[in-house]
């Protein structure tokens, strides 16, 4: 007998603007995504003005999967996944994003993919706005940081939901909406945001009003999307990276729950419906002015979320000494790396407990149901003369992360909806916009410069995974 129930939701993850390419075909506007620079190794991607990076700029085409997908989708039935979590890029929707009508030939691809995927016995989980956004949005209105993105954006989720309410039952709003918590890197509010700093701006103010609204418009969104069909089930998703105590001094332990409540009220808000009381302190020790309305707070309360998605990649670690009982953590500042664990060649710290640790965290406070939509290992993988790759680095950093997942499930009792590991077809990065750090079980033949005929090729961890799926978890 599995762990797991029967009804376990076992798939892969992605996202439009990551794998579609097709940037401006089928009456597409351009997005956020089609503007930003690609970072060096290791790199965060900066904020270009606009200014398009010539014809192999890595998402432009990305993988194809705008004119692949038929075949793609045969692979993903061979793998045996029965969830697919991509999203909707806006601008096929909306080129412009303040148009009235949508754009039909948009609608249809997503008609089209969703139904081939359902031929398959694959559902489609979708999120609305994932790392990206018309940048026409930014450049007209300023992104997020005007309250006419909540119209637009409301406007765009409810054509979604009317359109697919019979192909698609699962959702989430905004992808990672707390990443931009941290605010002193460019690419984290840009990606959720489309807000571009200018010069002597409070950068955090402006954070907190363009998160505001971002969980205004998600909960106006998931009202809606329950009127429209109260069968949808709409969740949040948080970019859950747990972050532990330096070490038993107290002071270290009071810096990460500090720390935590900096980067983790977005899910209080999307759950619970209300600000926790430690940020309405915060914002208003700040001196913060924000535009926060009664009809605001009362929206909030109409729209709370039915389950948690969450990404889970790494752990941090805080130290707090000295800095004084009004703790203001910065995750720029105050992280400290883990003697405890090792890292990925991305610095990223390699943590399986930690997802345990998360889920449990994530369990006690809220007593929703959770589903990890993301989960996974970005490397450089080499791929052998045979076409194969042989990435058991892959396998064992996700056999830990499941086996951990497991544990929560039977020793913590955690309702756990699904799994879908992130970029499982090889994909571009988000963070670096390159095409080398891989994550996939499926090898696309794509170069960072660039070039390569784009077939796609099992690595070892496909048959992995292809029996981890078969034994609802027991062959790891
Ligand atoms: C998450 C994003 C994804 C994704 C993944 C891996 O933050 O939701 O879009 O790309 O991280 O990150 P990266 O691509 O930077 O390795």
């Amino acid at each position: 007998m599995s762990i797991l129930n029967e009804n376990f939701l076992w798939g892969g993850a992605v996202a439009a603007h990551q794998l579609e390419g097709g940037w401006d075909q089928g009456g597409k506007g351009i997005s956020v995504a089609d503007v930003m620079t690609v970072g060096a190794h290791g790199q965060p991607r900066k904020i270009t003005d606009g200014v398009l990076m010539g014809e192999n700029y890595p998402n432009h085409e990305a993988i194809d999967f705008y004119h692949r997908y038929q075949a793609d989708i045969q692979l993903f039935a061979e793998l045996g996944i029965n969830c697919f979590r991509t999203s909707i890029a806006w601008t096929r929707i909306f080129p412009k994003g303040d148009e009235s009508e949508p754009n039909e030939e948009g609608l249809q691809f997503y008609d089209d993919l969703f139904d081939e995927c359902l031929k398959h016995g694959i559902q489609p989980v979708v999120t609305l706005s994932h790392f990206e956004m018309p940048y026409h949005l930014v450049t007209a209105y300023g992104g997020w940081r005007n309250r006419k993105m909540i119209d637009f954006f409301l406007h765009f989720a409810e054509v979604c939901f009317n359109r697919y309410q019979d192909k698609v039952t699962y959702w989430m709003t905004f992808n990672e909406i707390n990443n931009q918590a941290n605010y002193q890197e460019d690419f984290a509010p840009f990606t959720n945001s489309g807000v571009r700093y200018k010069a002597g701006e409070n950068r955090e103010e402006l954070m907190y009003q363009a998160a505001h609204y971002e969980l205004v418009a998600s909960a106006l969104a998931v009202k809606a999307g329950h009127q429209v069909n109260p069968k949808l089930k709409i969740g949040c998703m948080i970019a859950m990276v747990p972050i532990y105590p330096y070490s038993c001094d107290p002071e270290d332990m009071m810096a990460a729950v500090s720390a935590m409540q900096k980067r983790y009220w977005f899910t209080d808000v999307h759950v619970r419906g209300k600000y926790p009381p430690y940020l309405m302190k915060y914002l208003k020790r700040k001196n913060f002015k924000m535009d926060m309305t009664e009809a605001d707070i009362r929206a909030l309360t109409q729209g709370t979320v039915d389950y948690i998605g969450f990404s889970y990649y790494m752990s941090f670690a805080v130290k707090g000494g000295g800095k004084g009982p009004a703790f203001d953590y910065d995750e720029s500042r105050d992280l400290v790396s883990n003697p405890y664990v090792k890292a990925s060649d991305w610095g990223w710290q390699i943590d399986p407990l930690g997802l345990r640790y998360a889920m449990n965290w994530f369990a006690e406070r809220y007593e929703l149901p959770l589903f990890i939509v993301e989960n996974g290992f970005g490397a450089i993988d080499e791929k052998l003369p045979d076409g194969t790759v042989d990435d058991q680095y892959r396998i064992d950093f996700l056999k830990a992360h499941i086996e951990s997942m497991k544990e929560a499930v039977e020793y913590d009792g955690v309702d756990l909806m699904g799994y879908t590991p992130w970029g499982f077809i090889d994909l571009v990065s988000a963070g670096t916009g390159e095409m080398k750090k891989r994550y996939g079980f499926i090898y696309v033949d794509k170069n960072n410069a660039g070039q390569g005929t784009l077939a796609r090729s099992k690595k070892k961890s496909f048959d992995w995974y292809q029996q981890v799926i078969k034994s609802n978890g027991e062959k790891l």
